[in-house]
């Protein structure tokens, strides 16, 4: 049995409540629901999380130190964070980083991600799929 954490960071709480024509109508817990389906339907089971909090974040990827592999959006800390880029070197778990808009069609300052040095690979831009995609790559 495979295990993969999934870690989302600030604001996707807010998904399928704004902005639908970035992110979508759907919510965080239709997500959730969609991964445990795929991942039982793939000999997996699927950790999720969610937080607002850098170091909630960082202490789920050093948690998942064991799991088979992670995919993370973090949200804006993307952009900066070298703490959570420094936790992802810090776990022998490959990383897979999502992004559920395109972000490179987007401000200057989302083109830029402190994190993608240290993931295996980055889905970029094809909504909420992009989740099941990420754990494809590992699968
Ligand atoms: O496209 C993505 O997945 C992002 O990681 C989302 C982050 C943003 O800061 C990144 O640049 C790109 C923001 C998440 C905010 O999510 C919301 C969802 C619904 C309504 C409002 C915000």
């Amino acid at each position: 049995m495979k295990t993969f954490y999934v870690i989302n960071g600030p604001n996707l709480n807010r998904l399928g409540k704004r902005e639908p024509g970035i992110y979508g109508n759907d919510t965080l817990e239709t997500l959730e629901q969609r991964l445990t389906q795929f991942a039982s339907e793939n000999d997996s089971t699927v950790v999720f999380r969610q937080s607002n909090h850098e170091g909630d974040i960082i202490d789920w990827i050093h948690e998942a130190e064991s799991a088979t592999g992670i995919v993370i959006n973090p949200g804006a800390f993307t952009h900066y964070s070298y703490a959570i880029r420094d936790a992802i070197a810090s776990v022998p778990v490959p990383v897979v980083e999502v992004h559920i808009s395109n972000v490179h069609k987007r401000e200057s300052f989302r083109h830029t991600s402190v994190i993608s040095p240290v993931t295996e690979g980055q889905v970029v831009g094809f909504g909420l799929n992009g989740y099941e995609l990420a754990l494809r790559s590992f699968l």
